[in-house]
């Protein structure tokens, strides 16, 4: 079954950016919740910025579950990045992303790993760092399974990393790594794919979450991606993770959270 969420941005740097709701945690599960969605998707500073019960009683409170945790905090707040020239700051990475999977693997939720990989820079070539970046997903898939959730790693558009662009990228960086899934976000999707249907059935079985977001990252309906033949896709291939609304406040957090929910309602049959 597919199950839909909607992201929460607690990085006051990260402002501006694809997030529906900001920085009150209460107030958007209560949104999230009273619109339909069955959980949410948090973005972090670091692993301490919510305490992990005070969260399960606010998911708790409003009948929601945590869809995952991305752990960008790590690169927007301290510079760091799993493929970064020095040792000491890739340990400091995968330390991170440690901590990031343990506060979402003890509610059952799993870490993303977006930004995190960086990109090639800094004497590291790209062959060098997607050596970096596949030992480090190794290990940190491995530290996952203790949560019984995967690893999730994001494949981003050009102007964000050169290590995976696409789905089919993403799926060779992944390749033999255990318990490592796929993140397909529809918006660098819509920069990469030649066709985003086509990229979702190859990726199929890999793909473990999905960033739900229209060609100008608006909330879905609000630009110009086929969402319906995506929709088709996902429901083709009996996809079953989570739809997550990464998309801007756009024309605020309330009308973006709204509009994705339509949408959803319309492709999905999900929500109230
Ligand atoms: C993270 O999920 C992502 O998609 C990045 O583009 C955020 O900058
Ligand atoms: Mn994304």
């Amino acid at each position: 079954m597919i199950r839909v969420s909607v992201t929460v941005s607690l990085v006051e740097e990260a402002r501006g950016g694809p997030f529906v709701f900001w920085r009150d945690l209460r107030g958007a599960c209560e949104k999230a919740s009273a619109l339909g969605f069955d959980g949410v998707e948090v973005f972090p500073p670091d692993a301490e910025a919510v305490k992990g019960e005070e969260l399960r009683g606010m998911l708790g409170d409003f009948g929601l579950r945590l869809a995952a945790v991305g752990t960008g905090g790590g690169w927007v707040k301290k510079k760091l990045t799993l493929t970064m020239g020095e040792e000491q700051g890739r340990a400091a990475a995968r330390g991170f992303v440690r901590s990031i999977i343990d506060f979402a693997g003890r509610l059952g939720a799993p870490a993303i790993v977006g930004s995190m990989q960086g990109r090639t820079a800094g004497g590291v070539d790209r062959g060098m760092a997607i050596r970096y970046l596949r030992e480090a997903l190794e290990q940190l898939g491995g530290y996952a399974k203790g949560y019984g959730v995967p690893l999730i790693y994001e494949p981003l558009n050009r102007y964000e990393t050169d290590l995976a662009n696409t789905v089919e990228g993403g799926l060779k960086v992944i390749e033999a790594l255990s318990n490592v899934k796929l993140l397909a976000d529809l918006f660098h999707m819509n920069i990469e794919e030649v066709d985003l249907a086509a990229a979702i059935r190859k990726g199929a079985k890999q793909i473990g979450h999905v960033h739900f977001a229209d060609s100008n990252r608006r909330a879905a309906g609000l630009g110009h991606t086929d969402l319906g033949a995506v929709a088709e896709a996902l429901r083709e291939v009996r996809y079953e993770g989570y739809v997550s609304a990464e998309v801007l406040a756009w024309p605020d957090s309330e009308g973006a959270a709204r509009q994705t929910m339509e949408a959803y309602r319309r492709w999905f049959g999900v929500g109230v």
